[in-house]
């Protein structure tokens, strides 16, 4: 059984839901962040970390994308081919380098860096996450999901984020992203997810 390791209100969430919408059993384990037992799993000390028999994959966009192809078969990975793969990629990397980033700074800012090095950094990320917003509004174009008319773990990377822009009060400033975010975060595998642990701040 897959152990999805993290802490309440952190990144744990968009495994737990991943693991609910390809209907896998799991245990979800309780750590705190850079704590010795998350250092054990990872380097890093940071959460989530999913624990498959002998593997550990740290980075909760790469454990998205390993259960998408893991359980290929539930449709939640790539498009075919070397094209489709590249778009997947593309998709994941926006959504955790570009549209997660500003969101990801003022939470640092707000409570995990040393007091003494925090600023406010809370305009500035308004304004890229704004911008952010524009760019997921283009990029979704008329589709329904980010990979055309089916969901994939790249709606659940891309919704656990909007759920964590409209819990922190970021303004989502487009009907169609807004639309979008009401779409995937209705589903019924992520209330399931928060049922068990997957919350988000
Ligand atoms: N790229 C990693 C980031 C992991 C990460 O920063 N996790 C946070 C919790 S959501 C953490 O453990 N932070 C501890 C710290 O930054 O000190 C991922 O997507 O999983």
């Amino acid at each position: 059984m897959y152990k999805a390791v993290g802490s309440r209100g952190s990144r744990v969430s968009r495994v737990l839901w991943m693991l609910e919408e390809l209907e896998q059993p799991y245990e979800f384990v309780e750590v705190g962040l850079r704590s010795p037992e998350a250092y054990a799993l990872n380097p890093s000390g940071k959460v989530p970390i999913l624990i498959d028999d002998d593997l550990r994959i740290t980075d909760s966009a790469a454990i998205c994308v390993y259960l998408a192809d893991k359980h290929a078969g539930k449709g939640m990975g790539a498009n075919p081919g070397l094209a489709g793969r590249a778009e997947m990629d593309s998709w994941m990397h926006f959504a955790q380098s570009e549209f997660e980033a500003p969101l990801w700074n003022k939470l640092r800012h707000r409570f995990l860096l040393p007091k003494e090095v925090r600023v406010d950094v809370g305009p500035a990320a308004a304004h890229d996450f704004a911008s952010e917003v524009k760019a997921l509004d283009r990029r979704l174009g008329e589709k329904p999901f980010a990979l055309g008319d089916r969901f994939s773990a790249v709606d659940v990377l891309l919704g656990d984020i909007g759920g964590w822009a409209r819990g922190g009060r970021f303004a989502v400033e487009s009907d169609r992203v807004n639309a979008y975010f009401d779409r995937v975060l209705a589903r019924p595998a992520r209330a399931r997810a928060q049922a068990n642990g997957g919350s988000f701040r």
